[in-house]
């Protein structure tokens, strides 16, 4: 991997700088002296309108661009609204990578996510195992749609030599998560819950707690989308994850314990239990200089004191 890292004054785009994500890479690109950083709010620019999407480029120009723009959810959001995930993950991202390219964006980072992976592949899971097999049912639509992002960029590196490329970060927590119960993913979920039965009602949790996930907190992957600022990528994708994994029980006494919860807890196995094991094995990306550096502990008890302070303007997200 050569070096070639884009200076400080550079335009960079970060799409979808109001999520979770997004907010993480800007506050790190802040922290880090980033000096021309482009922003759109939702309602300033709607992204799955593709003319919208060309007039801002062909007005701001942005060098780079830094997909975090995404419509996410939990498993029973995406097991109940397969239309909305795949349509305006698709659109959007087809929007932006085409306009990034019309209009001359020289480096472009796509993020994606691990459920882009097979079922019932080897784990730990490589880069090498995509298309081997058939997607997990609760979210193959949100698969199908970034699997389709990984290969546009693919298709433009190896045609064009852009150098446009993606991250495949594991189940991802932290500050300004989505803490809504119908469509959060687990880790906020369990925040929640356990944090609004203390000290010891009863919880009621998804599934049989027998899956096992790997967690990575927000920070550790802006890290790595910054860090992708400064190397040239050798390859067309890395996944981005902890190389450790623990089951959906295991992670509730977890934060039963950082909560100071001590009710009874009961499982609802009338609900998914999702794939049964995706643990990224991250050789790929170690081997470019990154590893993740916040203990599961330590981000779980970071983003239970940034649930705590904002608990009360927090909003209900729909899925419309
Ligand atoms: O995080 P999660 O919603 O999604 O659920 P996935 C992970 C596991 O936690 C499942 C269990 O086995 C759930 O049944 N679980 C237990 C709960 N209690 C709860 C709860 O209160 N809320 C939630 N949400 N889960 C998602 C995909 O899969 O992972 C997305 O659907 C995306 O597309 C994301 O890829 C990273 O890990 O199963």
């Amino acid at each position: 991997m050569s070096t070639a890292s884009i200076d400080t004054h550079t335009p960079i785009y970060v799409a979808g700088h109001r999520g979770m994500v997004g907010s993480a890479i800007l506050r790190t690109l802040n922290r880090d002296g980033y000096t021309n950083l482009i922003t759109r709010t939702s309602d300033e620019l709607d992204l799955r309108d593709q003319q919208q999407v060309n007039t801002f480029f062909s007005q701001t120009r942005p060098e780079v661009v830094i997909l975090a723009a995404a419509r996410v959810g939990g498993i029973l959001a995406n097991n109940e609204y397969p239309y909305q995930f795949i349509r305006d993950n698709l659109t959007l991202q087809n929007n932006v990578i085409h306009a990034a390219h019309q209009y001359g964006t020289e480096r472009l980072i796509f993020l994606g996510s691990s459920c882009i992976y097979p079922r019932e592949v080897r784990q730990p899971i490589r880069e090498d195992s995509l298309l081997t097999g058939p997607l997990e049912a609760t979210n193959e639509w949100y698969a199908v749609a970034k699997i389709a992002g990984l290969k546009m960029c693919q298709a433009l590196r190896r045609q064009y030599g852009r150098c446009y490329f993606s991250l495949m970060p594991t189940n991802l927590y932290g500050p300004n998560d989505n803490f809504d119960l119908k469509t959060s993913h687990v880790l906020p979920a369990l925040i929640r819950k356990f944090h609004e039965a203390l000290p010891d009602k009863e919880v009621n949790l998804w599934g049989t707690g027998s899956p096992l996930r790997e967690f990575l907190h927000v920070d550790d992957l802006a890290g790595a989308v910054v860090h992708f600022l400064h190397h040239q990528p050798g390859h067309d994708f890395y996944n981005i994850g902890t190389g450790k994994d623990l089951s959906i029980y295991e992670l509730s006494e977890l934060i039963r314990e950082i909560t100071g919860h001590t009710g009874k807890v009961n499982w609802d196995t009338s609900k998914p239990d999702g794939t049964p094991r995706k643990l990224l094995d991250i050789t790929r990306v170690k081997e470019t200089g990154w590893s993740p550096s916040i203990s599961l502990r330590q981000g779980i008890e970071d983003t239970y004191n940034w649930f705590k302070s904002n608990k009360s303007h927090l909003k209900e997200v729909h899925i419309e």
